[in-house]
Formats: C-alpha cells, sequence, structure tokens
C-alpha cells in the first residue's frame, strides 16, 4: 500500500485531561516497529472501561487515545510480523496473548502478563507511535480504537474470517466476549441447567446468550430496572425478576422459583452486596457463581463463609476466560454461522465524529451499545 513506512494524517479523539470532553484532532501515526501492525479502524463500540479513564476510576497516562473494542483491517506490518498481512481482517485485543510467559503457557491462563492494565500507555518496546501538535499521546490498553489509524503489538491481534462484519464483530473485542465467555468458558453452563443473571446491560446479555447457546434450560434475569426485561427476553432469559418487588432475600426468592437449582449465577453489576446475592443464589453444593462486574477498587467483601463451606464455586474472568488471540477467531466464526446475534446489543451507530454524543448516549444509560464508524 502507498502509506506503508510513512508517517500517516488521521482523525483520533485525543483525551488531553482527566474529566474533559474527547477532542477529535489531527495525529501522526508512525509506521510499525518489528513485531507490530498498523491498523486501518473501521468500527469501535464505546465500553464502560474507556469512561474509566476519562473519570481517573482507572490509570492512564495522558494524553491519551482511548478505545479497546474495535475492529479493522491491517494496513502494514513491521519487520518480523508472520501472523497477519495488509488487508487481513483484525480485531484489537485489550488482553493480548504472547503465547510465551507463564500466563499464556497454561492451559487455563488468559491474563497474559503483556496486558497494560497498569497503564503504562505505550508498546512493548516502550515507546508510543502517536503525536499530536508536537507532543506524545499515548496508547490505551495496547489497543487505542479511538483513532482512524493504530499501531499495536503482534501479540494483541487476532486475524477474523474475511467475511466478517467489523461493525458488528468489533463488539467480541470487549463486551460480547467477556460476558459470553463468562458463561460457556469459565462457568461451563451445562445443557439443561438452570442459571441466574444478575445485571441486564450489554455483558449481562451477553452472559444470556452464553447460557442459551450452552443449552440453559431456565435463564433468570435480575435488574432493578424492569425495562431491560423485553431485551433480556429476546436473547434467551426465561424469566425476569426484580429485587424491588419483594421484601425477601433475592437468594430466597431465586430458590423458590427454581426449587433450589440454580446451578449456575453471575454477577453483571460489579457492586459487592450482589456478588454476595449471587454467590447465595446458587445451589449450596453443586452451584458455580461466576464474577464479571469489576468491583470497585479498595473495596473488601464480608460473607458468611459457609456458603462456600457447603460446596459451591466461586469464581471470576477477565475476558469471559477467553485465550484471545486463540479464541476470538473462533467466536468470530460460530457469529458468521449464527450460533448468536449482536444485533441484539447495537442500539446506535454514529460517525466517529459524534463521538461524545456516544458517550453521552453510555451516561443516560439509553444504549447498550454504542458504535462509531470512521
Ligand atoms: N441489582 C440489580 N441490578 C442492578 C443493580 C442492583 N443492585 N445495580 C445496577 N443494576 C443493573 C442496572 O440497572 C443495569 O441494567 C445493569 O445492572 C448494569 O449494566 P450496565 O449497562 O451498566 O453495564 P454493562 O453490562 O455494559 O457492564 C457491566 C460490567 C459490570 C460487567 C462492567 O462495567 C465491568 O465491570 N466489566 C468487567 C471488567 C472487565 O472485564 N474489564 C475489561 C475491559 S472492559
Ligand atoms: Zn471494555
Amino acid at each position: 500500500m502507498g502509506t506503508a513506512g510513512k508517517v500517516i494524517k488521521c482523525k483520533a479523539a485525543v483525551l488531553w485531561e482527566l474529566n474533559k470532553p474527547l477532542c477529535i484532532e489531527e495525529i501522526e501515526v508512525a509506521p510499525p516497529k518489528a513485531k507490530e501492525v498498523r491498523i486501518k479502524i473501521i468500527a469501535t463500540g464505546i465500553c464502560g472501561t474507556d469512561d474509566h479513564v476519562i473519570k481517573g476510576v482507572m490509570v492512564a497516562k495522558f494524553p491519551v487515545i482511548l478505545g479497546h473494542e474495535g475492529a479493522g483491517v491491517v494496513e502494514s506490518i513491521g519487520d518480523g510480523v508472520t501472523t497477519v498481512k495488509p488487508g487481513d481482517k483484525v480485531i484489537p485485543l485489550f488482553l493480548p496473548q504472547c503465547r510465551e510467559c507463564k500466563v499464556c503457557l497454561n492451559p487455563y491462563g488468559n491474563a497474559c502478563i503483556k496486558s497494560d492494565f497498569t497503564g503504562r500507555g505505550v508498546l512493548a518496546d516502550g515507546t508510543s507511535r502517536f503525536t499530536c501538535k508536537g507532543k506524545t499521546v499515548y496508547h490505551f490498553l495496547g489497543t487505542s480504537t479511538f483513532s482512524e489509524y493504530t499501531v499495536l503489538d503482534e501479540f494483541s491481534i487476532a486475524k477474523i474470517d474475511d467475511a466478517a462484519p467489523l461493525e458488528k464483530v468489533c463488539l467480541i473485542g470487549c463486551g460480547f466476549s467477556t460476558g459470553y465467555g463468562a458463561a460457556i468458558k469459565t462457568g461451563k453452563v451445562t445443557p439443561g441447567s438452570t442459571c441466574a443473571v444478575f445485571g441486564l446491560g450489554g455483558v449481562g446479555l451477553s452472559v444470556i446468550m452464553g447460557c442459551k447457546s450452552a443449552g440453559a434450560s431456565r435463564i433468570i434475569g435480575i435488574d432493578l430496572n424492569k425495562s431491560k426485561f423485553e431485551k433480556a427476553k429476546a436473547v434467551g432469559a426465561t424469566e425476569c425478576i426484580s429485587p424491588k418487588d419483594f421484601t425477601k432475600p433475592i437468594s430466597e426468592v431465586l430458590s423458590e422459583m427454581t426449587d433450589n437449582n440454580v446451578s449456575y449465577s453471575f454477577e453483571v453489576i460489579g457492586r459487592l452486596d450482589t456478588m454476595v446475592d449471587a454467590l447465595a443464589s446458587c445451589h449450596e453444593n453443586y452451584g458455580t457463581s461466576v464474577v464479571v462486574g469489576a468491583p470497585p477498587s479498595d473495596t473488601k467483601l464480608t460473607y458468611d463463609p459457609f456458603l462456600l463451606f457447603s460446596g459451591r464455586t466461586w469464581k471470576g474472568c477477565v475476558f469471559g476466560g477467553w485465550k484471545s488471540r486463540d479464541d476470538v477467531p473462533k467466536i468470530v466464526t460460530d457469529f458468521l454461522k449464527g450460533k448468536y446475534d449482536l444485533d441484539q446489543l447495537i442500539t446506535h451507530v454514529l460517525p466517529f465524529k459524534k463521538i461524545q454524543d456516544g458517550f453521552e448516549l453510555l451516561y443516560s444509560g439509553q444504549s447498550i451499545r454504542v458504535i462509531l464508524m470512521f
């Protein structure tokens, strides 16, 4: 391609400071160095975690280009890149898979040590590929999809099927895979089982899709906001309840509804009280409860240890437990085979320049997922 090896000038949303709106700026994107790949982003979702950086709940180096739920096409590759080539459709991975570290080599591990959850804001060689107005701009989670072009380490990229619609499969880069994997990969939901899903946002809906695809026969959605019920039922919930409608603890309500037979429960809210409620709601002996929602930082839980002593299993997962580079292409293929429907999660599609409107939709609770198109 004509741009390979050259600096590309393009548009990106730059966050210059905490608690400020994102600014659409012209930036310079340097060519990829060895073992790096430059991608043209075609579509990106907006996730709550991007907002966590804006609000200072999650650390990052400023100025920064956020975005970690995108899909695009390879523009050029650096020396030594073997797994993708220009023109390939790809999904950037905020949870990389280097295939060399202790975690990647463990058959059950997926939180590769090359992940940038501490906010270093640079690629593996310790530098950034972005500049704006003469200043270095930092990367976010090794992905930075709120830019027309971005550069990633090769270990942060999954090559996907050429037939994949990028404006939909971008959700596989974060929200969908997180929920779907919590059910399929981490919870290992079994056919005919009963599941309870606490929290019916985009990730909770993805958990429901996972439970359904695993063959669960009852899937009970729990949310304070009853306007979430219709969509939850459309993606596979068999019943929905609001804790507001009961005076007794929700675990007792679920036990009565199911003859004490909830095998799997999922917390997809990120609250301490609902984490314990979800644990108490699964069967005291053979039940498994999965924590999907990120807990508030610097908090501690108090719970009755008999909840575990009787035999329950309590687990958590990041990115659904998937090994990103191995599994994301398979999740995309399953989508192309019609195994699940991503349209149900997409409530708004906006041009990239309207990114701030997209965040406003997130704040107002009107959106499940907003997709920005370049
Ligand atoms: N009881 C019942 N429902 C509640 C309660 C409550 N006490 N409080 C809130 N809810 C409902 C809300 O009405 C809402 O419907 C739902 O819970 C939450 O949904 P959303 O739309 O706010 O959020 P999601 O589904 O997009 O994501 C929620 C998570 C908690 C999963 C997310 O914020 C998170 O923590 N993700 C996991 C962390 C992670 O893997 N991060 C990696 C990169 S993102
Ligand atoms: Zn996310």
